[in-house]
């Protein structure tokens, strides 16, 4: 019996320690979903359903282990098995592969994907010299080592526009709930800091009619061609594109500067001055609108927002803050009243007035 006692026990040790060992494995569905984006399945299946010999054609990929990365998909739920058993059975996407994973759809986050997949999963790797180093890890992860997270970020043109496309597309979703969480309609003037291809921007010049949007971003940024064609037409002359570094040029004049993803690239002081930029070229009146996802009191909390912190200690001078560091943090720099709103989605929105 006590041999009996001691297997069981000893099996169910085995179990933890090998679920441990093979962890990394669970964490792997964004290996598998990017492959799956690479390969084009989502795309194929997006026009019915299709099986895995006809994808691997299309790919030039080996038929055998697409149907298993296909299988794999079906049961992470990012396809859903439509035909026949064994064999030959196809595939057709699920909600969620056909609203997000197909390239070109409106709601598309293939290029996060993508980008998440990259970079910020090789700096992954290297997590406990970040906590030893208590930096970024681009010297070890790509072999760039510099002062300006961006120096690395931005490292080859292929890598600006993929990071750049890969922001943008939170915004398809999320970017309305962000701008409605306050009214910002008395704001004429609107200046979106570090925004990037303007995505967050277009929609703010959308739901404010009455209003001008500038982007200021970096040369690179602002040159690269990432607006979709035909925008200028749709968008009009109300979003305007300036490029400068946001430490040493003035900000141009405006009513609101929005602030969306940006502090968390930066330590305090940084931060500070960004916002002391922002209360110096703002006329009376003037505010920010700081949109970043928020931890709880006290920075226990929630998990999900720790990580996105700890991801950047390993990619930005920055971190997640509480509401109450992004207070203190908008006091010192002259704006002493923030409110913060939770639109629903991962992002909260606060204003802070001068
Ligand atoms: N606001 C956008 C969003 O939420 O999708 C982009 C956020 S991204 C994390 C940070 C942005 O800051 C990038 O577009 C980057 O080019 C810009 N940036 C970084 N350093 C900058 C600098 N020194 N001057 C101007 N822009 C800068
Ligand atoms: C940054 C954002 C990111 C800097 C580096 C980054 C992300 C990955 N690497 O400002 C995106 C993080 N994910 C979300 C949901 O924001």
């Amino acid at each position: 019996m006590a041999d009996r006692g001691d297997e069981r026990g000893r099996d169910r040790d085995f179990r933890v320690l090998m679920g441990h060992a093979h962890g990394f494995m669970v964490s792997q569905p964004v290996q598998v979903l990017f492959a799956a984006c690479d390969l084009g399945v989502f795309d194929a299946a997006a026009r019915g359903p299709v099986c895995a010999d006809v994808v691997a054609r299309a790919a030039g990929a080996d038929p055998r282990a697409t149907r298993l990365l296909m299988d794999t998909c079906a049961g992470l739920g990012l396809l859903r098995r439509a035909g026949p058993g064994e064999g030959r059975s196809s595939f057709a996407n699920t909600r969620l592969s056909d609203t997000f994973l197909v390239v070109g759809s409106p709601l598309s986050q293939c290029s996060m994907l993508r980008y998440l997949a990259g970079t910020p999963y090789r700096c992954w790797a290297h997590l406990a010299d970040a906590v030893r180093d208590g930096r970024d890890q681009y010297a070890r992860a790509v072999g760039v080592d510099a002062e300006d997270p961006f120096a690395a970020i931005y490292r080859s043109e292929a890598d600006r526009v993929l990071f750049t496309r890969a922001l943008q597309e939170t915004w398809s979703l999320c970017g309305r709930r962000v701008l409605t969480a306050f009214d910002l309609s008395p704001f004429r003037v609107i200046c979106d800091v570090g925004g990037g291809s303007g995505a967050l921007a277009r929609e703010a010049a959308r739901l404010y009619p009455g209003s001008t949007v500038t982007v200021f971003d970096t040369p690179e940024v602002v040159g690269s061609q990432l607006r979709p064609p035909g925008d200028e037409e749709e968008a009009g002359p109300r979003v305007r594109f300036i490029a400068g570094d946001f430490f040493r040029a003035p900000l141009p004049p405006a009513d609101l500067y929005v602030l969306a993803r940006v502090l968390h690239d930066w330590g305090d002081a940084a931060c500070e001055a960004l916002l002391r930029g922002a209360h110096r070229a703002g006329g009376p009146g003037s505010a920010v609108l700081i949109v970043e996802r928020v931890l709880e009191a006290g920075g226990a909390g929630p998990p999900e927002a720790l990580l996105l912190s700890l991801n950047m200690l390993l990619q930005t001078r920055g971190r997640e803050r509480t509401e109450a560091e992004y207070r203190e943090l908008a006091a010192r720099a002259g704006f002493p009243r923030l409110r913060l709103r939770r639109p629903g989605g991962p992002y909260e929105a606060m204003l802070a007035r001068k």
